[in-house]
């Protein structure tokens, strides 16, 4: 059996930062999202029964030990549903230009999820899948249904994503830095709950934000989602700030940005700037302005457009 998948990254309106339970990949809060429709991971899983182990290749190059111990992991949780021992040869390809600050995690597990899913022969509805990829990485619960989704906060049958009614919207990715970031998300987000005095109002507020939240994407109010997203972003960095050691993602050239972005607001276009486990600061904007956007922040880093995705799906599946 053999099957790919392709999967793209989301980013965030209302972030998820930390985990109730690390074992089964609870969060703490629920998380709303819109996926993109650039930088697709496309994944290939081949079952080998005659492998000894898993093997996995990124962009064509062997993967780190990291990397490849993940996937094993999470292939082992595909291979107990499936009641099979087969070991898999995983092939995957991301489109995220290096260096673009957008978590591959998200796409990079959903994608294998999909595939997996199809070559172990597990038929899973839509809420299952998210359940499973949920597993590999948080965010990647999220690229599942693709478009605009929540991910409720619940115990594992309860914590999957799926998608809401939501305004048409796009987003304009600013990349300011090439570099690795500092500190890895899972690690930041340890420290955070470990140390933040602020986290356990980070998990009250965003708790009442996705509420709010999926109140003004029901009723279609670009403003108030807008608002919304700005804030909660603000927060998350802020709490996140709070740790000990202190942890800071935003610099001078990601502040620029969110300036630029109120003063588009203040000249009449209608923006808002979101950031996730990094420098690089993604705007929110109407899809008809998204070019005016991108036009007038191309000075502060490499800007990208995206428009709203698709869900992660299987493109290709062969045997029996
Ligand atoms: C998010 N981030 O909601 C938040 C905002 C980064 C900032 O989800 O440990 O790679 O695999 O569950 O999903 C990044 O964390 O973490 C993330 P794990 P993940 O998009």
């Amino acid at each position: 059996m053999t099957a790919t998948a392709v999967a793209h990254p989301n980013i965030a309106l209302v972030k998820y930062w930390g985990k109730a339970d690390a074992q089964l990949a609870l969060p703490a809060t629920g998380s709303v999202s819109m996926g993109l429709d650039v930088f697709p991971t496309t994944t290939t899983v081949t079952l080998d029964g005659a492998a000894g182990t898993d093997s996995l290749v990124l962009n064509g190059g062997a993967a780190p030990e990291g990397a490849l111990l993940r996937v094993q992991q999470f292939l082992d949780l595909v291979r107990d549903l499936a009641g099979s021992a087969d070991r898999a040869a995983v092939v995957s390809e991301n489109t995220v230009p290096t260096g673009a600050g957008l978590a591959s995690s998200a796409s990079g597990f959903a994608a294998l999820a999909t595939a997996a899913a199809a070559a172990y022969g597990l038929d899973l509805s839509e809420r299952d899948l998210s359940r499973l990829a949920r597993r590999g990485s948080g965010s990647a619960t999220r690229s599942i249904p693709g478009g605009v989704a929540v991910w409720h906060a619940g115990d594992d049958q309860g914590s999957y994503a799926e998608r809401v009614p939501a305004p048409p919207m796009a987003m304009v990715v600013v990349t300011i830095s090439a570099g690795e970031k500092a500190i890895g998300s899972r690690e930041a987000m340890r420290r955070t709950i470990a140390t933040s005095p602020f986290y356990p109002a980070w998990v009250t507020s965003t708790t009442e934000t996705v509420g709010e939240m999926l109140d003004a994407c029901a009723a279609g109010d670009f403003t108030r989602i807008g608002e919304l997203t700005e804030s909660n972003a603000l927060r998350m960095h802020a709490t996140i700030e709070g740790a000990f050691p202190p942890i800071r993602y935003l610099n001078a050239r990601s502040v620029a940005v969110f300036d630029a972005v109120a003063e588009l607001r203040t000249a009449g276009t209608e923006a808002y700037a979101t950031a996730d486990a990094g420098p690089n600061v993604v705007v929110l904007t109407k899809p008809e302005d998204r070019g005016a956007v991108a036009t007038a922040l191309a000075g502060l880093g490499d800007v990208i457009e995206s428009g709203t995705g698709p869900g992660a799906r299987v493109v290709r599946s062969e045997g029996t």
